[in-house]
C-alpha cells in the first residue's frame, strides 16, 4: 500500500497544552509521524510519496472561507503584537452570546474559530496543516485511480475540526476534505468510519445534514469523555441526513471483545450503505497504553480492525488521526494497514 507523507508536518510543534490543570508538553508531537513512517519502512508496506498540491478549492468545499483565512494569517496577527509563545484561545462564544459577528482582534478570532485550547498555533502551523490536507487529497486521488487502499499519514490530525472551528489538535478536517473529493470526482456515496478513541465531532457536524456521506464512529462515551458535547448514540442525522450518522459510544475500559461487537455493527452499517469509497479516520489512541485515553486495545487487535475493514471490500483511504503512546504508534497504525492488506 502506498503511503503519502510530507516532512512539513514537523513545522507544527505546539509547546504546551492545558491538561489536568497544568500546561504540559503537547501529546500531539512530531515524533508521532516519525514513528509511523519508520514502521511503514520497516514493514515494507509500500512506496512513500510526497503530496501533490491541490490549492485551497477542495478545502473550501468543506470549510468556511473566513475560518481558513484566519488559520493562514493567525500567527502573523499574533506575532505582530510582539507575542512569542504559541497562540491559544482564551474565550468562547457560549450560550446566549453573539455568534454572528467575527471579532477583529486576534484574541477574539481565536475564540470564535475554536472549540477548545488544544490547538496551539505556531509560526509553522499553517504550512503543516495545509500540507496535511494535500497528503489526504493525494491519497484519495491514488484510490480514485484504482488502488484498493492508500495511507495518508496526515499530521496534524483533523477529525475534531468542523467547517468553521478548530479543536482537539485538529485544524483542517483532512478526512472530510478527502471524502468530499471522492464525491466531486463522481462518487455517489462515501462512508467515513472513524475509529479514533475520541468522537469525530468535526466530521459528524460537517456531514450531519447530508445523505451522500455516512459517518460511523466508535469512541469513548461523551457522557464521560472528551469531546463531551457530541457523539451520543441518539445523534442519527438531521434533515436529508436522517439515518446517515451512526455513533457507537463505548465505556471506559473497553477491550477487544466489546470493541469487536461495536466494530462489526459499524461495519455492517457501512456495508448496508454500499459506498463507492470508504475513508477511515485512523486513530490508535484506543491502545491500552495511551496516556490520555481509557480503552484497552492491544497491538494485535489492530490487525483485526484492519481485517474487518478489508472485508468490506471498498476502495479505502486511511487518514491518520490520533494516538499518543508514541513508542507503539507505528506498530499499531501499520497493523491496521497490514491487516487490511491480508484480506
Ligand atoms: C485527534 C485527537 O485524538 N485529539 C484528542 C484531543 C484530546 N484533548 C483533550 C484531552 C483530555 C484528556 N484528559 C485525560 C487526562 C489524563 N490525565
Ligand atoms: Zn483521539
Amino acid at each position: 500500500m502506498l503511503t503519502v507523507y510530507s516532512d512539513r508536518h514537523r513545522l507544527h510543534h505546539g509547546h504546551a497544552e492545558l491538561i489536568d490543570g497544568e500546561m504540559k508538553p503537547c501529546f500531539e508531537m512530531p515524533s508521532r509521524a516519525d514513528f509511523i513512517l519508520e514502521r511503514v519502512r520497516e514493514t515494507k508496506l509500500g512506496d512513500v510519496i510526497a503530496p501533490a498540491s491541490f490549492g485551497l478549492d477542495p478545502v473550501h468545499r468543506i470549510h468556511d472561507k473566513g475560518f481558513i483565512a484566519f488559520l493562514a494569517s493567525a500567527w502573523d496577527e499574533w506575532s505582530a503584537l510582539g507575542r512569542k509563545h504559541d497562540a491559544l484561545p482564551l474565550i468562547w462564544p457560549v450560550r446566549g452570546m453573539r455568534q454572528d459577528r467575527v471579532p477583529e482582534d486576534i484574541d477574539g478570532k481565536l475564540g470564535y474559530y475554536s472549540m477548545d485550547a488544544g490547538v496551539p498555533l505556531t509560526a509553522g502551523t499553517w504550512a503543516a496543516v495545509s500540507d496535511a490536507v494535500d497528503v489526504a487529497l493525494t491519497g484519495a486521488r491514488h484510490v480514485r485511480e484504482g488502488a484498493r487502499g492508500a495511507f495518508s499519514l496526515c499530521r496534524p490530525p483533523g477529525h475534531h475540526a468542523a467547517a468553521d472551528y478548530m479543536g482537539g489538535y485538529c485544524y483542517i478536517n483532512n478526512a472530510a476534505v478527502a471524502a468530499q473529493s471522492f464525491l466531486d470526482a463522481g462518487a455517489k456515496r462515501v462512508a467515513v468510519l472513524d475509529v479514533d478513541y475520541h468522537h469525530g465531532n468535526g466530521t459528524q457536524s460537517i456531514f450531519y445534514h447530508r445523505s451522500d456521506v455516512l459517518f460511523a464512529s466508535l469512541h469513548g462515551d461523551p457522557r464521560t469523555e472528551y469531546p463531551f458535547f457530541l457523539g451520543h448514540a441518539d445523534e442519527t442525522g438531521a434533515g436529508a441526513g436522517v439515518g446517515y450518522n451512526a455513533n457507537f459510544p463505548l465505556q471506559p475500559g473497553t477491550a477487544w471483545t466489546d470493541y469487536a461487537v461495536a466494530l462489526d455493527a459499524a461495519c455492517a452499517r457501512v456495508a448496508d450503505y454500499a459506498p463507492d469509497a470508504l475513508v477511515v479516520s485512523l486513530g490508535v489512541d484506543t491502545f491500552e497504553e495511551d496516556p490520555i485515553s481509557q480503552f484497552k486495545l492491544r497491538s494485535a487487535d489492530y490487525l483485526r480492525i484492519g481485517e474487518a475493514i478489508g472485508r468490506l471490500g471498498k476502495p479505502t483511504l486511511f487518514v491518520m488521526e490520533g494516538g499518543y503512546a508514541v513508542a507503539a504508534i507505528g506498530v499499531n497504525a501499520v497493523n491496521v494497514l497490514t491487516g487490511f492488506e491480508s484480506i
